[in-house]
């Protein structure tokens, strides 16, 4: 009996498992821990062109405006949101879901959220949350500002800001429960720009077996050839960074505490991994 494993069987099987079409069919029958078998290398996904410029960009959310429990505070702290986002003259803006509380918040709520958003000198990169998603089929957010991009598809999509060199990915909601899975389906972004996924969902380590809705689990975090990873739906700071991959949640402006009420400044530098800075919005 050999004493060792040869990994050059795998060098040569690996190709064909990947390319093999029954994989996804077989990867849904093993257990979630060796989903990592049938996916492309990450490493080798990540290469290609790099971007040449800085960025920075301010992430931020479940702000729940409209809030039953504190609806003042929320109002307050997204407002300081913007405020530091002006201070800090960011290039780009992101909110991952539950911006607003419910689906029956007042005229008035959306009326704030939007012109708050629309103090800002960066585009806002916006998805649902578990939250807002309703709200979001009787209200075009996109349509009463340019500056304002809400990606609504359940697919997701990709947008491009050639100004700012970098390329975000994210997707609708369509409703909130186990076998949905907000980082899903993420492409490889294009080659020179930042590549960004914003993702609301419930993070869960690779131990563990997902049984919450909106699983996102840190194997699909550590296979994404992304350089940032905005995460919502949890209301504290949180680092979930996985295989190179920075991935965070911000946590929610509005509540306070010690991991509560602050926002992620994200820079984003040449040859550099990924700066993220937390900021209080509260003394
Ligand atoms: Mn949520």
């Amino acid at each position: 009996m050999p004493s060792h494993v040869d990994f050059s069987y795998w060098d040569q099987w690996k190709p064909l498992l990947v390319a093999n079409p029954l994989v996804p069919l077989a990867r849904h029958t093993l257990h979630a821990g060796l989903d990592w078998l049938a996916m492309p290398d990450a490493k080798e996904r990540r290469k290609g062109a790099k971007p040449l410029n800085s960025l920075r960009l301010l992430h931020t959310s479940d702000v729940h405006l409209g809030s039953d429990y504190w609806p003042e505070q929320a109002t307050e702290a997204f407002k300081r949101v913007v405020d530091v986002a002006l201070a800090r003259r960011v290039d780009l803006f992101i909110l991952a879901g539950d911006f607003f509380d419910h689906g029956r918040v007042h005229q008035d709520v959306i009326d704030f959220g939007l012109a708050q958003l629309g103090r800002l000198q960066a585009p806002a990169v916006l998805i649902p949350g578990n939250h807002d998603l309703y709200l979001y089929q009787r209200l075009d957010l996109n349509a009463p500002s340019k500056g304002i991009h809400l990606i609504q598809e359940y697919q997701g999509r990709e947008l491009v800001f050639e100004e700012q060199g970098v390329a975000v990915w994210g997707k609708g909601m369509e409703d909130h429960h186990p076998k949905n899975y907000p980082l899903r389906g993420v492409p490889d972004l294009p080659d020179g720009l930042w590549r960004v996924a914003v993702a609301h969902g419930h993070y869960v380590p690779a131990a563990e077996t997902p049984d919450r809705s909106s699983p996102i689990k840190e194997q699909e975090i550590a296979a994404l050839a992304c350089d940032y990873v905005a995460l919502g739906h949890w209301h504290h700071f949180f680092d979930a960074s996985s295989g190179g991959v920075t991935a965070f949640y911000s946590g929610s402006p509005s509540e306070k505490g010690e991991i509560q009420g602050s926002v992620n400044l994200v820079t984003l530098e040449p040859g550099k991994a990924a700066q993220v800075q937390r900021i209080r919005i509260w003394d």
